[in-house]
């Protein structure tokens, strides 16, 4: 999603080599394919173009943590699990303020035990088509909220990422205006399936995954879910995003995973899953419509990418 370097066609190259060394998965592909010899080939392409059944088995976590997207590390997908290892996720405070009654500074051990983490397994969907499955630890970011108690002026709320160049190389270069900032609509951050997340597969979150806090939103592409947050400020007014200042056309505010609208410059009617040999579709909202498509009702998302 870089607009100086286009990485869309590497993220999604990496795969097949994946899925060769994943032996267990490799027989199953292939032995599938030879299975499918033997069916008439009208019935086979059906077949091939059917989505697979076992949806949402979890990546592996040697995946989960090597394969990343954090700039303040660098833009290729090993650089963050390389270059994350000197980063301090603690001491580690997050403020809360703004436009509300309550504005206060939370420890982070505060806040792990004020709202303990429960597992939440996630598709999670990057704008540029590959996705994985997650099993997050950690809990709705609407507690959080809560707890500071939002006025009635607050409509959005705007996030950012801890700056700290000397630890995170990638904030001494100008590939993008730091520091990251994200940010949601009230009623968007108040949703439940928005979490703020402090653990992966049961252990600490890795510094390459964001840590010691981060945000998973996961019915919008993967650059809503902020990394290292470090302040959450409730606003008036849409807040600025770091994606949608550094190319407006190609990422917009809300960023709902939807297939009916491409990428400039892409599609985005399917996706790699991490892992696996075929491209299966992407589906609206990343299959959380159910859930969360109400919050939209009467919106044009075509206008509102
Ligand atoms: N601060 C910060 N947050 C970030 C990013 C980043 O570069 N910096 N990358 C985003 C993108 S594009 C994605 S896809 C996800 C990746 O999360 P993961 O590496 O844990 O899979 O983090 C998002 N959060
Ligand atoms: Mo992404």
């Amino acid at each position: 999603m870089l607009i100086r370097r286009p990485l869309d066609i590497p993220a999604s190259e990496i795969t097949p080599e994946q899925v060769y060394c994943d032996r267990r998965q490799f027989m199953r592909v292939a032995g599938g394919t030879l299975a499918l010899a033997a069916v008439p080939a009208v019935l086979r392409a059906r077949l091939l173009r059917a989505p697979r059944t076992d949806d949402d088995k979890p990546t592996p976590y040697e995946d989960i943590t090597t394969y990343n997207n954090f700039y303040e590390f660098g833009y290729g997908k090993d650089d963050p699990s390389h270059n994350a290892g000197s980063f301090h996720p603690r001491p580690w405070t997050v403020t809360v303020d703004g436009e509300v009654h309550k504005p206060r500074t939370f420890d982070l051990d505060e806040i792990m035990r004020r709202w303990p983490a429960e597992e939440r397994v996630y598709r999670h969907r990057c704008v540029e088509a590959w996705s994985m499955v997650i099993p997050w630890n950690g809990f709705p970011l609407a507690k959080l909220l809560a707890e500071v108690q939002p006025t009635a002026a607050a409509k959005y709320v705007a996030f950012t990422t801890v700056y700290r160049p000397d630890e995170m190389p990638g904030q001494k270069t100008d590939i993008l205006p730091w520091p990251y900032v994200e940010g949601l609509r009230l009623d968007e951050a108040m949703h439940p399936l928005a979490i703020l997340v402090t653990g992966l597969y049961g252990k600490p979150l890795p510094n390459q995954d964001g840590a010691p806090i981060r945000l998973a939103v996961p019915w919008k592409y993967g650059f809503k879910s902020i990394k290292s947050i470090v302040k959450i400020r409730l606003v008036a007014t849409q807040p600025p995003t770091t994606w949608n200042m550094a190319a407006p056309n190609e990422y917009g505010f809300y960023s709902n995973v939807n297939p009916e609208v491409d990428h400039p410059r892409w599609s985005q009617k399917r996706e790699r899953r991490i892992g696996e040999f075929l491209r299966r579709p992407t589906l609206m909202f990343n299959g959380y419509g159910d859930q969360v498509a109400s919050l939209y009702t009467g919106m044009d998302l075509r206008a509102n990418f």
